[in-house]
């Protein structure tokens, strides 16, 4: 990260206008939620959007080019934008919208603002309950300005983790070999639809730990960094950063034995994309 990543002042001014975007896009939200939305589907017939998610990310998109019009954005439903400023905006306006088409309350705002490729600073907004998650880099995690500080100190044996599955059966049937490999290793797992939300469930404590393959740069990008922020530990495969291979939470006490059982079981078949690259050694 370069001088910029580092001004305090653009990294607070950022904070504050992650947490503004993700409080009033999730109002939004909640007026569509109101009334039928109009569904379609996208990758496959799972692989559900609604006119809601793409009317949230444009009303983002203009706010963003309305507060800082040289930033890019990068959103779920195509809201890509070059931009001139090194910031760069990682948007998803309905993080669980399946659960937000079914009426299961529990779907985000997921607000996550890069300066040269590195999160400094992010929001979920749970549109449902109206909770605000956010953090800043180097500046802890809040929900509703009260300080986070992760998951209890359990080992992995006792930890209850967060998952969650991709649209194509291909990649499910995968994911569900990984699942079946975790849980014996585990106290419980919960699939709760949103990785947002998922992410700050650990920095609240309400989750010991998470993982998922496949996952998008806008699911994960506010919340590994408000995770982080929480004091948990964030991974991607073999200690990389999250993206698509793994994404990975967990506090101090299970993280490194989640980390490695996750790098062992994904160095096969049972990898998102079925790579069966060798692993490295995680750095101890
Ligand atoms: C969802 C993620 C969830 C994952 C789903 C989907 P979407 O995002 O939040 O964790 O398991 O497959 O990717 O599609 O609702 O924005």
């Amino acid at each position: 990260m370069d001088d910029a990543g580092s001004d305090p002042d653009l990294v607070r001014e950022l904070a504050e206008l992650a947490a503004e975007f993700a409080r009033g896009a999730a109002a939004l939200v909640r007026r569509f939620s109101a009334r039928r939305v109009v569904v379609s589907t996208k990758s496959t017939d799972t692989d559900l959007v609604t006119d809601a998610d793409r009317a949230t990310e444009r009303w983002l998109v203009a706010q963003i080019a309305r507060a800082r019009p040289g930033d890019a954005t990068l959103g779920e439903e195509g809201g890509a934008r070059a931009g001139r400023t090194g910031v760069r905006w990682v948007l998803d306006p309905i993080d669980g919208t399946v659960n937000f088409v079914l009426g299961l309350r529990r779907y985000a705002v997921s607000v996550a603002a890069e300066v040269d490729g590195a999160a400094v600073a992010g929001a979920v907004c749970d549109a449902a309950s109206g909770e605000l998650f956010r953090a800043q880099r180097g500046g802890g995690a809040y929900l509703d300005g009260r300080r986070l500080h992760g998951p209890r100190p359990v080992p992995l044996a006792q930890a209850v983790l967060g998952t969650g599955f991709g649209y194509d059966a291909g990649v499910r049937a995968r994911q569900g070999e990984l699942l079946a490999a975790v849980l014996p290793r585990v106290a419980d797992i919960r699939r709760l639809g949103s990785a947002s939300l998922d992410l700050c469930a650990v920095a609240v404590g309400r989750l010991d730990g998470y993982f998922e393959t496949g996952l998008s740069p806008w699911d994960h990008a506010a919340g590994a960094l408000i995770a982080s922020e929480a004091g948990c530990l964030v991974s991607g495969l073999r200690a990389e950063p999250p993206d698509e291979r793994l994404t990975a939470v967990a506090g101090p006490v299970a993280a490194a034995e989640l980390f490695s059982l996750l790098d062992e079981l994904l160095a096969g078949p049972l990898s998102s994309s079925g790579s069966t690259s060798q692993p490295s050694a995680r750095p101890s």
